[in-house]
């Protein structure tokens, strides 16, 4: 497994963070935050670097013993340094100053000051209202801190999709393999494609035998404890902290199961309300007139039973879906064969790792007609952003790709920060040489929601302004949205003709579904982007459409549907 440049970064962030806990000598703490800032914004990986032989201690600010530990952590995923300081910092500190924006000095006000001892003590201080009764906490900072606190608790039960979907891989695989089983399928907000899941729940379709499935479940090799094990159903916590439920049905039953364990819990009871009203008994078993089953097999005979078309999984959410399946007026949902392209990726001209040529290739295998360039502006220095003249190069140099290119089609385009007041970061005689921008925040992401919402707003009146990238900034588990006036945003893209974007990068998915319903319902197109920063990364687009498909999306709604002639059209009304 490569260690990831934020993950090296991380590690010399909360090292900075426990010395100066420990107040040791600000220099070097100054050196480690220095040293995680500049790894978090470097261009090129670490672990690349250090794999290809190149010595660190020759990049700015990295002196022997910095690379000596960056070696450290790309060869062993660990820096020993780190471990032995959390060793003496009190646990509950450690983990106060992994809050964000509770720094060590604050975290470390609360641990003397009122004796917090735990995220759950933090929340309880934070709702008491003696947080803002310190020096230095307000009223606002206290309602952060406990928000933030109550996140941080929470969070550590929820997995990203991303991650659920390395977790399950290998699991389905290994069960599968066992002797008799017919099919394995992860049911639960897994098979939703909701954006975290709070544990997997696994079916495995098979006649007899199930005690071999038991078994080789128990054994699976990263199985930390078995939480209950029966005849056909078992639950076990992995090593990762995730939990699993592993069912066995046979195959008579399988469709009942999968749809009683995809839920979701009220989609189920809505469904069930209507088999009730037909004297029918619908549970994971099957579908029962009095005692005779009427079917089970499939989840298509669940849904026909009860005069329902398929409903898709993304839709079980009781939020509608059963009403419009009754009127036959379920949305016919984007799919990935849909997309056409994708409109926000980086290169090597700024903190992407791979050259337009590259991208641009990489987007013809997928079967794309096109793709963009969407480097940083220059207000993101961190990321080496392109001034006007930089820009200008990049955009003859598609130019150039373009006449040797044959069957994609390279946009220009940026992604161009929103200034603080509104304004855009690139001269207007700059961005019209772009066929489309997509812009976003990257600083001032803790304004007021009034100036926050106000600030896009001016943005979007920019004659120039495409795309809204990222329209709430969240990082799913790490970062809340900023604060901003969602319906507004959406109502004043629907006045200007503006695109808002679902960010498909599994760590964002901004819009969420219930974002992309509302712009749906307003009028407002989405872009689908990956925001790749290697190639690889353009098939993150499977997760935005995951997203998209819960929030009720149709390949119209969506503009890289679109053949280019028409998309143009789209992005230059
Ligand atoms: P999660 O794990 O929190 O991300 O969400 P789910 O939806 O995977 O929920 P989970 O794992 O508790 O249960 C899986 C499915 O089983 C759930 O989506 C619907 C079904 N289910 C669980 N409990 C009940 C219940 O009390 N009644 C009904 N009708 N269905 C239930
Ligand atoms: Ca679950
Ligand atoms: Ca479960």
């Amino acid at each position: 497994m490569t260690v990831h440049n934020s993950a090296i970064a991380d590690m010399f962030e909360e090292l900075a963070d426990l010395l100066e806990i420990r107040e040791e000598n600000p220099f070097r703490i100054r050196a480690y935050r220095n040293a995680a800032r500049f790894i978090r914004g470097h261009a090129r990986s670490m672990a690349e670097l250090v794999e290809s032989g190149v010595d660190l201690a020759e990049l700015p600010g990295i002196g022997e013993d910095l690379a000596g530990k960056i070696a450290t952590i790309v060869g062993t995923g660990k820096l020993p340094l780190l471990e032995q300081v959390r060793a003496r910092v009190p646990a509950p500190l450690v983990e106060m100053t992994r809050i964000e924006g509770l720094g060590p000095k604050r975290a470390k006000a609360l641990y003397g000051a009122l004796r917090i001892r735990s995220l759950e003590d933090l929340q309880r201080a934070a709702r008491s209202g003696r947080i803002r009764e310190l020096k230095g906490f307000g009223a606002r900072t206290e309602q952060l801190i406990g928000q933030r606190a109550e996140r941080a608790a929470s969070a550590e039960h929820r997995v990203k999709l991303a991650d659920a979907e390395d977790i399950a891989r290998p699991l389905v695989e290994h069960l599968g393999a066992v002797r008799g089983v017919k099919a394995v399928e992860v049911a639960g907000s897994y098979r939703r494609r909701r954006d975290t899941v709070g544990d997997l729940d696994v079916l495995v379709s098979m006649g007899r035998g199930a005690g071999a499935v038991m078994d080789a479940f128990v054994n699976y090799e990263d199985v930390a404890e078995v939480l209950a094990k029966g005849p056909t159903r078992a639950t076990v916590r992995l090593r990762n902290g995730v939990q699993v439920d592993v069912r066995v049905v046979p195959p008579g039953s399988f469709g009942a199961a999968l749809h009683y364990f995809t839920g979701s819990k009220a989609h189920n009871i809505a469904v069930r309300k209507l088999a009730m009203a037909r004297k029918l008994k619908l549970n994971e078993y099957g579908i029962f007139r009095g005692e005779r089953s009427v079917g089970g097999r499939t989840e298509q005979e669940v849904f026909e039973a009860v005069g329902l078309p398929f409903i898709p999984p993304e839709l079980r959410e009781d939020r509608g879906e059963i009403e419009a399946a009754r009127k036959k007026k379920l949305p016919s949902l984007v799919e990935l064969r849909d997309i056409r392209g994708d409109l926000h990726c980086h290169t090597n001209a700024t903190d992407g790792r791979d050259t337009l040529e590259a991208m641009a290739r990489a987007a013809q295998e997928l079967g794309y007609e096109y793709i963009s360039a969407n480097d940083h502006s220059k207000k993101v220095t961190i990321a080496h952003g392109l001034d006007a003249r930089r820009l200008m190069q990049q955009v003859r140099a598609i130019d150039r790709l373009n006449a040797k290119l044959d069957g994609i089609v390279v946009l220009k385009s940026a992604e161009v920060d929103i200034l603080d007041d509104g304004s855009l970061d690139l001269p207007d005689g700059v961005l019209k040489e772009l066929d489309f921008t997509v812009c976003a925040i990257h600083y001032g992401l803790a304004r007021s929601r009034e100036k926050q919402t106000e600030r896009i707003l001016r943005a979007m009146d920019n004659p120039h302004f495409t795309i809204l990238a990222h329209p709430t900034g969240r990082l799913i588990n790490a970062r809340e949205p900023y604060d901003i006036d969602l319906e507004r945003v959406i109502e004043a893209a629907r006045e200007r003709g503006r695109i808002l974007e679902l960010n498909a990068h599994p760590d964002r998915l901004d819009l969420d579904d219930r974002g992309c319903r509302m712009a749906k319902q307003a009028g407002v197109r989405i872009a689908i982007s990956t925001d790749a920063h290697r190639a690889a990364d353009l098939g993150l687009m499977r997760y935005g459409i995951g997203q998209a498909r819960r929030g009720w999306l149709e390949s119209d709604d969506v503009v890289n549907t679109r053949r280019l002639a028409d998309l143009r059209r789209l992005l230059k009304p």
